[in-house]
């Protein structure tokens, strides 16, 4: 009966809308092999949540934990030769908006334990167009001097010469010249080997002669251009770096698109940044990156003069920093699979699969984001998700507590406990190894989504509660984040929080930054509170909802969807009054992994919205233009190379 089973079964599904957001999911599962199998259950995992409020017909939910379940046939069902299976779901946890959100994975799990994959189509819905994936092209026309994207904030060339093959750098022996000439060739060659975009001058680059002044700001540059090639003054090396990026761009505008752009003779480009803070944020715990596609992505995100990343580290789904006092962090909590304490999750399937950063890795990518100019924030997401961690430390929960809650995304019991003391004593010794590893000034402690039933049946927080004379989840959690706070001020580091940091009495506001994201006007309401903020609504700024309401368009939907357009024009600090603008402190893109088990997907969402982000960060306003972005954008790397493309 083995023999056969192999890619003999697929998994097909279907989302029925019903009225306003309520709907019927579809499963089928069919026999494509020669054999008939009972007695299994189908294992399926992907966005699509399958939680206790839902209702089955033709099968039974037998274990559920997030977005993974298994489901059962009824009793005594036989799938035979060619035949099907169907089982209707009622009362999601949350309606399917995009052909992403439902099972990516589906396997069939045997009496005996075996794991068998099944071919998964995306969630089809009746009279969708194909699905898209890759990145978009924006296309247009628009009147334009030069191939830069972010836009400089003054540009004044003319002229006209046949394109320059390549740059030929001369750094003049100044060392801030060297590093950052240095560092743009390896740019040139993660983001666009074989280009040859740095050359010598045998090899026909165009001379670019870096000069200093001092006068200039750390990340400004000028350039001045003249018949024979170009002169980039800078007071240090991100500002030579930010000034080789905007020729390098000009250059292969030129060479790669000669129709649209030419390379000027004379005048000059003066710039400097409109924020400080100009990030983007990346989810590597729902889905593991390999450095090789960090340090791609580090090199993009330059190349889009962004400077912050945040690497969000942890979460319910997965740990991914090797941590020497707690090796169980990584061996447990970095693998998912079948017969694993972390189960598949997100459209990861019955193989182990995952892995983490060794500090090696992690040393070496922020050595490599700093020659790049980026500053590596990391996070550690506390005291809420983090099931992950809780599984491979289970000694951290209240040993007393008989009692669930469940967070947004299911997992149940999934918060550090702020009472037990030997909560706070592992978070010491494992921010105290994470600070050696990132020099960063700041140091991102997460503090969303705590669920209001939180600690409910634990008796060291109903302690701790009755002490504080407190209710709810929020002055806990707040006592919580002050200790960790304390203790990372006491290591030189300023704290970053998402909003929810604010609750129950809040943290050190001279202290710390907290990100706005839940909706717009957060951001200016925590502005107004005095803290430092960061601004990165859903509505926005999420680059994994997706690109329109179209179920043909793969992403997320809880914040509704943001087109290119949408997120371009978006003005992070509308209506903010002078001291609220105080505290304004940058945006950054937020990189969400959940729809990305495709990495098609990962191209369509990411890109050009994040280098939508990245103008609206580095150019002043009064200088965006939608025209001429979405004409520049196409010439700006994604990360897998995918580009438009759609299938049925
Ligand atoms: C909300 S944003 C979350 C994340 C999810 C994201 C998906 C935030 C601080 N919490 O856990 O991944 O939505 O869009």
């Amino acid at each position: 009966m083995v023999a056969d089973w192999h890619d003999g079964f697929t998994v097909s599904s279907e989302w029925v809308p019903g009225d306003g957001t309520s709907g019927l999911y579809r499963l089928t599962l069919s026999n494509r092999s020669k054999a008939s199998v009972e007695g299994f259950r189908l294992g399926i995992s992907g966005p699509v949540r399958i939680n206790e409020a839902a209702t089955l017909s033709n099968g039974r939910v037998v274990m559920q934990l997030s977005n993974y379940a298994e489901i059962a046939p009824p009793t005594g069902f036989v799938l035979t030769p060619g035949g099907t299976w169907t089982v209707e779901i009622d009362k999601l946890n949350f309606p399917l908006r995009h052909w992403t959100d439902g099972a990516t994975t589906g396997f069939l799990i045997f009496s005996d334990g075996r794991a068998v994959p099944a071919i998964t189509l995306p969630t089809a819905r009746a009279g969708s167009e194909p699905y898209r994936r890759g990145t978009m092209r924006l296309g247009g026309e628009a009147e334009m001097m030069a191939p830069l994207i972010p836009w400089p904030n003054k540009i004044e060339i003319a002229g006209r010469r046949s394109p320059p093959q390549g740059l030929s750098i001369a750094a003049g022996g100044i060392k801030a010249a060297t590093t950052a000439a240095i560092a743009f060739g390896e740019l040139g060659d993660l983001l666009f080997p074989g280009e040859g975009l740095v050359r010598e001058p045998h090899e026909d680059g165009l001379g670019v002669l870096l000069v200093e002044d001092g006068a200039l700001a750390a990340e400004g540059y000028r350039v001045g251009f003249h018949s024979r090639g170009a002169k980039l003054e800078a007071a240090g090396e991100t500002g030579f770096l930010y000034g080789l990026i905007a020729l390098g761009q000009m250059v292969r505008g030129a060479r790669l698109e000669q129709q649209s752009f030419s390379f000027p003779t004379s005048g000059t480009i003066e710039d400097g940044p409109a924020m400080r803070f100009r990030g983007c944020h990346l989810d590597v715990a729902r889905r593991f990156y390999g450095t090789g596609e960090i340090s791609r992505f580090l090199a993009i995100l330059a190349w889009n003069k962004l400077n912050v990343f945040h690497w969000h580290l942890s979460d319910d789904e997965a740990w991914r920093v090797e941590i020497d006092a707690y090796p169980r962090l990584t061996e447990l909590g970095a693998w998912r699979g079948h017969g694993l304490p972390l189960p598949p999750l997100l459209g990861s399937g019955p193989e182990k699969s995952g892995g983490y950063y060794s500090k090696a890795d992690i040393r070496a990518l922020v050595a490599q984001a700093g020659r790049f100019g980026i500053e590596i924030i990391p996070e550690i997401d506390v005291p809420g998700h983090c099931y992950a961690m809780l599984e491979a430390i289970p000694e951290l929960r209240d040993p007393g507590e008989n009692g669930l809650s469940h967070s947004i995304q299911s997992f149940p019991n999934n918060c550090l406990n702020p009472a037990i003391e030997g909560v706070h004593t592992a978070l010491e010794v494992i921010f105290g190894e994470m600070v050696e590893l990132f020099p960063s000034r700041y140091f991102h402690v997460g503090a969303d989504e705590v669920p209001a039933a939180a600690w409910e049946t634990s008796p060291a927080a109903n302690a701790m509660r009755e002490a504080l004379g407190a209710t709810g989840t929020a002055p806990l959690q707040a006592k919580f984040l002050q200790r960790i706070q304390a203790f990372l001020t006491g290591k030189g580091k300023i704290t970053g929080a998402w909003e929810e940091a604010a609750h129950g009495g809040g943290i050190d506001k001279a202290q710390c930054y907290l990100v706005g994201w839940v909706n717009v006007e957060g951001s200016q309401k925590l502005a107004a509170e005095g803290y430092e903020v960061v601004v990165a609504p859903g509505q926005a700024y999420y680059l994994d909802m997706a690109n329109a309401i179209d179920w043909h368009e793969p992403g997320a939907g809880w914040a509704g969807w943001s087109s290119p357009e949408k997120t371009y024009g978006f003005d992070p600090v509308a209506g903010w009054g002078e001291t609220e603008r105080a505290n304004f402190l940058g945006v950054q893109a937020c990189v969400w992994s959940e729809p990305m088990s495709d990495r098609a997907v990962f191209d369509r969402l990411v890109f050009p919205r994040l280098s939508a982000i990245a103008e609206t960060a580095w150019t002043k306003a009064e200088h965006k233009s939608y025209a001429r972005f979405a004409a520049l954008a196409g010439l700006m790397p994604n990360l897998y190379g995918c580009r438009d493309s759609h299938f049925d």
